[in-house]
């Protein structure tokens, strides 16, 4: 392609975005991985909304007002590198550059979350960043609602690829937002007609434009690799009251030997490639030299917010003092003061009242009191509100003649809604919870996994967690979804036995600021276990002495959740055989992990044989509990499940399975024989 007429038309645009384009060159070169095409293609856009459109302060990146820039397509890390570098983020140095993907660097291969300031999301997995976007969206519709235009007025950028419309978050992520209306989120489509594997036509031959347009989008066609277009493209997509789709026609690797192919797509390394390249983009510099003279124009860029922030400080500050409390508050992802209490105060009343009530109510019971005082939640279901029990009545619904709602019905797009969780929790200011079937953290579970991997504090709200759901039968009953939870890093799987202990996990969900957790809840009823009550937070310890052995200790039973009342119940039938049985409940195996040896020691000493009972598969961290830390502290056995459930009534599911306290006792006696 002769790129001479680009060139010509915008020469200072034209050498901003190419300093883009060899920056990439260079470090994907010099790692000998990565992949050039997608920068190089949309470096145009990429300069045109920095320059002309984001509102940032590169000095002040933390600025709750700023514009976001999510880089859906996060294979294209290169692009976003190198505008935080020339616009001159100060942790974004040319040695961070020349390091891209190397141990230690903030370049890594994708970008993540928490490296560097301005990686306002980790992308990577194709399509989450769109998804994610959404909740950006949303947390910013509820912020501006609540605080005003003059404090909260900003948009979310997307820039997505052909592989992120294809994979199936994308529709549910355009669906919602089409029907929220969020006007302030625009994605720019990298329209280049190229995949790994070949041209688009391979395997799509959607019309993206009409399929963003049926879902209520305001869309637009354009030459992605004209400044101007580009620029009055943005100028409609920020007046339209709907979300925006641009498609950005764009060439892949554009300039090089490899542009328009698949080969464009990943690693170009081959150093005459490299140096025609630079030649046709009319560029002598050295490798990773930017001109000074360029270098001055994108720092003048990065700068360009500094006045419109300094602004807004003086308009933060004339909001009252309360209402600056509560939004630092809320960002600094502090929990109002008097949350312990009203905790603790459930806590008493349900030690003493005692009912028999299903944790998914339990739930409820701990949102009804939590709801009015962190008026920062923002609930919500996949189309499962009744069931998940996540509304409290107190929450009205989010919607576009509503901003002020706090419960978001998102349909059913259990994948869609985590991530939009995750944006959310990352945009800031808001503390996103949302429900779905247990058994649905399947559907769910990318953006689980990105919320780990992002250390921020998304809850998942998984109700109907075992064969104890009854007659909707195995599609419907977990039995690996707990190990899958808890094999995924610094993730709190909480199996709480009662409303104590539900009231106790929530506590520590909302105080996490850097760990999500999944609260596994039952359908059916179950007993009050927790009887006397304790101010302090047992759940927080993982794993506590819920029933002392009376006499000589010879077992311990370790259960969650629905079967701490059928461990307490062997119990009985262990201790009426003068068996000394020890019950331990384990509501969060991670945090159990956490405590000190010696509490750990206390809890689960060596001698007794140990019996481990859920309504779950035994994999996923029950044998370091069960076989001992150091795996010859005796003998175990475990009651659960080692198949898929069936559909019938849950007692009769319990029976079949042979999860009952008679069978525990029966694995007791045969270790102890
Ligand atoms: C969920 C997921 N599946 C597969 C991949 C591997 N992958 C990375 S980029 C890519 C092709 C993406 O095509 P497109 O979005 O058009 O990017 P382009 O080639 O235009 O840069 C694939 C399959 C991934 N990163 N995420
Ligand atoms: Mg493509």
């Amino acid at each position: 392609m002769d790129l001479t007429a680009l060139r010509t038309a915008h020469p200072d645009h034209w050498n901003k975005a190419a300093a883009i384009r060899t920056l990439t060159l260079d470090a994907v070169a010099a790692a000998n991985s990565g992949h050039s095409g997608m920068p190089m293609g949309m470096a145009d856009v990429a300069t045109v909304l920095y320059e002309k459109h984001l509102k940032f302060d590169a000095a002040a990146p933390n600025w709750p007002d700023r514009d976001r820039f999510i880089l859906s397509a996060g294979h294209g890390s290169m692009l976003l590198y190198s505008l935080l570098y020339l616009t001159g983020y100060p942790e974004m140095t040319i040695e961070q550059i020349k390091n891209f993907r190397q141990w230690g660097a903030i370049t890594a291969g994708h970008p993540e979350y928490g490296h560097a300031p301005g990686i306002e999301t980790t992308t990577g997995p194709l399509g989450q960043g769109i998804a994610t976007a959404v909740g950006f969206a949303m947390a910013e519709e509820i912020q501006r609602a609540r605080y005003g235009r003059k404090v909260v007025d900003h948009h979310t950028y997307v820039m997505a690829g052909d592989g992120c419309l294809m994979e199936g978050i994308s529709q549910e992520a355009i669906a919602f937002a089409g029907r929220q209306q969020l006007g302030k989120l625009i994605v720019f489509w990298d329209n280049n007609n190229i995949t790994i594997d070949g041209t688009v036509e391979l395997s799509d031959r959607t019309d993206q434009l009409a399929r963003f347009r049926a879902s209520g989008w305001h869309v637009q066609a354009i030459d992605g690799h004209d400044p101007e277009a580009i620029d009055a493209a943005i100028e409609k997509a920020k007046a339209s009251r709907k979300p925006s789709m641009i498609a950005c026609k764009t060439h892949i690797a554009l300039g090089s030997s490899a542009q328009d192919t698949s080969k464009g797509h990943g690693a170009l390394t081959d150093p005459k490639l490299i140096a025609d390249t630079k030649a046709a983009y009319g560029w002598t510099a050295p490798a990773f030299e930017i001109p000074a003279d360029i270098k001055a124009e994108w720092e003048a860029i990065g700068k360009r917010g500094a006045i419109e922030r300094a602004n807004w400080d003086i308009r933060f500050a004339s909001l009252s003092e309360r209402k600056q409390s509560e939004f630092t508050r809320a960002y600094d992802r502090e929990v109002p003061k008097k949350l312990t209490s009203v905790i603790r105060a459930l806590k008493k009343d349900m030690s003493e009242t005692a009912p028999k009530l299903a944790t998914r109510a339990s739930s409820e019971k701990v949102l009804e009191v939590v709801n009015p005082l962190m008026t920062e939640t923002v609930g919500g279901s996949a189309d499962l509100t009744g069931s998940n029990n996540t509304k409290t009545p107190d929450l009205d619904a989010f919607m576009p003649e509503n901003r002020k709602g706090r419960y978001v019905y998102w349909g059913i797009r259990e994948h869609g809604m985590s991530a939009a969780m995750n944006g959310m929790a990352l945009h800031g200011g808001v503390r996103p919870y949302g429900g779905t079937f247990m058994a649905f953290t399947d559907y769910a579970r990318p953006a689980m996994r990105l919320a780990a991997l992002m250390r921020i504090p998304t809850v998942f709200v998984m109700t109907h967690d075992s064969i104890g759901l009854g007659e909707d039968g195995p599609t419907h009953q977990p039995v690996e979804h707990l190990a899958i939870s808890r094999a995924t890093p610094n993730t709190y799987v909480f199996r709480p036995a009662d409303t104590v202990e539900t009231a106790e996990a929530w506590e520590v969900a909302l105080t996490s600021k850097e760990t999500p957790s999944v609260l596994s809840l039952t359908r059916q009823g179950v007993p009050t276990v927790r009887l006397e009550h304790k101010m302090n937070n047992l759940t927080a310890q993982g794993a506590y002495v819920l029933a002392e052995a009376e006499g000589k200790r010879e077992a311990i039973l370790i259960a969650t959740g629905s079967e701490v009342s059928i461990a307490m119940a062997a119990r009985e039938l262990l201790q009426a055989e003068g068996i000394g049985t020890r019950v331990v409940s384990m509501p969060c195996m991670e945090l159990f992990a956490e405590q000190d040896e010696a509490y750990r020691r206390k809890v689960l000493p060596a001698g007794p044989v140990r019996v481990g009972v859920e309504a779950a598969v035994r994999a996923g961290g029950w044998d370091r509990w069960l076989l001992g830390e150091r795996g010859r502290e005796g003998k175990a056995d475990f009651v659960g499940m080692a198949s898929f459930g069936a559909s019938a009534p849950a007692d009769v599911l319990y029976e079949k399975f042979g999860i009952t306290a008679k069978a525990v006792a029966e694995k007791v006696k045969a270790l102890l024989a």
